[in-house]
């Protein structure tokens, strides 16, 4: 599976992140990685999600760069020639996921430039890189749970104002409008991110409908379909430093579903 590997730079950490990373990065530039499927919604993320109970490492890129994700995602990384020297493995400091929630981090792309790391529990740690970049108004997953977020912000111990940022339209589909995610989530009654049944089938729809019959509705590629700006907003990432090509070896890919 080739995935587009998502640079989103630390900004601001938690004070628990803060305190367990306290002198052990040095001076790099630390970025939060997110695997996605879907370069061309980049414009609408608003907050990043991670699981609170995985395991995540900070391992040096290059000399400059350094990336939050799982071990298992740094090994495939080090193996497609993204970490210099190749091959290569120094993990500067290891933290828990829930530790993570409540950093604010900058969105490349995006309409809102920052936003914030909020926990999702099935966010999977043999996926991807362990880092979800959320992005409600074509993701049923990262709608629904952003709305659990916001009725229960005390239980899943977040402040309210993280989960804050309102979906942003990115994509106009011929059968939801606007709000392809949400208005799916809506017509399949779907009550809580523990419908995982309901919201495996919102998500088969929600990409077909995008990737067949969606239009960019902002953006550098405003006006084209879905399929001719895929790739277009992959290259663009890219080419300014926001991205790279991050693949997972077929057949020990495990999905959310399975
Ligand atoms: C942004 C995005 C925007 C995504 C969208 C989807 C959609 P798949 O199809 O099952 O292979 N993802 C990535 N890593 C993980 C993980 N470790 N655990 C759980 N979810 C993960 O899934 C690929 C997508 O699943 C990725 O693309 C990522 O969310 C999420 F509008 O990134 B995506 C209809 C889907 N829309």
């Amino acid at each position: 599976v080739e995935y587009t590997g998502i640079k989103m730079e630390v900004v601001d950490w938690s004070p628990a992140a803060k305190e367990a990373l306290e002198g052990k990065v040095g001076g790099r530039k630390i970025f939060l990685v997110a695997a996605t499927l879907r370069p061309e919604t980049m414009y609408g993320q608003t907050n990043c999600y991670v699981g609170p109970a995985i395991k995540y490492g900070v391992f040096a890129i290059n000399d400059n760069e350094a990336f939050v994700c799982t071990l298992r995602a740094a090994r495939n990384m080090a193996f497609q020639g993204t970490i210099t020297p190749r091959g290569h493995i120094e993990q500067l400091a290891e933290i828990a996921g829930s530790k993570i929630i409540g950093t604010k981090i900058k969105a490349p792309f995006a309409t809102n430039p920052e936003v914030y790391v909020l926990p999702m529990d099935s966010v999977l740690p043999t996926k991807g890189t362990g880092v979800v970049t959320s992005v409600p108004s074509d993701s049923p997953d990262d709608y629904q749970t952003l709305m659990d977020l916001r009725k229960k912000p005390e239980f899943y111990k977040i402040d309210p104002s993280w989960a804050s940022i309102d979906p942003v339209p990115v994509i106009s589909t011929p059968t939801y409008g606007e709000l392809t995610a949400p208005t799916i989530v809506k017509q399949l009654k779907i009550q809580s991110q523990k419908d995982t049944k309901q919201l495996a089938e919102a998500k088969e729809i929600a990409y077909k409908e995008g990737f067949y019959n969606g239009t960019m509705i902002v953006g550098e590629f405003k006006g084209q379909s879905v399929q001719d700006a895929k790739l277009k907003v992959r290259d663009s990432m890219i080419a300014a430093g926001l991205a790279f090509p991050y693949a997972e070896p077929e057949g020990l890919v495990i999905s959310r579903s399975a």
